[in-house]
């Protein structure tokens, strides 16, 4: 079955199509000619990711979904959350998020953090949310070097070694992502 992603991360898609698996055929913005930036103007995961795929609904006529995540620290009052891509400042890279993140927990001895994944499927007019939740920690150096953002920093409970030191089957098996991409696989199914 063919579906359409709205995201510009090839992260994202590479995880999403790795988690889906050989039933799927995942197109991302790329694949249905979507080079425009997609406005993020809501204040929630929920809202952004059902802003994404909507877009795509409406501007090029495909059944959609899209992924909005964010980390959210305890200490931080939840930050950054939706705001984790532009943590640091619009134009900033990831680098810059992970570093500013550092510098705000410097001090800090609660480190639990959480990473939480909302999709929105759009059909038709219908919009359906999922999301996914991997609990955890962030440690105070950087460790490893695969998966993206702030991968380097997370350790998820359980583990002793961050996303970024895991290769993407074992990432992949216990993110936040699979866990909203196995419920969004149950709807594609059903
Ligand atoms: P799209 O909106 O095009 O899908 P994006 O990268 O802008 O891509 P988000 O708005 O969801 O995605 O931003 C999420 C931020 O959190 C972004 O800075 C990512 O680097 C980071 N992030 C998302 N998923 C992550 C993961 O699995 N591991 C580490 N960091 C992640």
């Amino acid at each position: 079955r063919k579906i359409v992603f709205a995201t510009n991360n090839a992260h994202k898609l590479e995880e999403i199509r790795a988690i889906l698996g050989k039933d799927f055929q995942v197109l991302g913005l790329g694949d249905i000619g979507c080079k425009e930036d997609i406005p993020e103007t809501a204040d929630t995961l929920e809202g952004n990711a059902e802003i994404k795929a909507r877009y795509v609904k409406e501007h090029y006529g495909y059944d959609c979904f899209a992924d909005d995540t964010g980390l959210e620290v305890e200490a931080l009052d939840g930050a950054p959350g939706v705001y984790s891509a532009r943590y640091a400042g619009p134009g900033h890279d990831s680098a810059a998020n992970v570093a500013l993140l550092m510098k705000n927990l410097q001090k800090e001895s609660n480190r639990a953090a959480r990473f939480r994944t909302v999709i929105a499927l759009v059909e038709g007019d219908k919009a359906t949310l999922v999301d996914g939740i991997v609990k955890g920690r962030i440690i105070d150096e950087l460790r490893g070097d695969n998966g993206f953002g702030y991968d380097p920093v997370f350790v998820p409970d359980g583990y002793d070694k961050t996303f970024a030191e895991m290769d993407s089957k074992e990432k992949n098996s216990i993110s936040h992502r699979a866990r909203a991409t196995a419920k969004l696989k149950n709807i594609l199914v059903s």
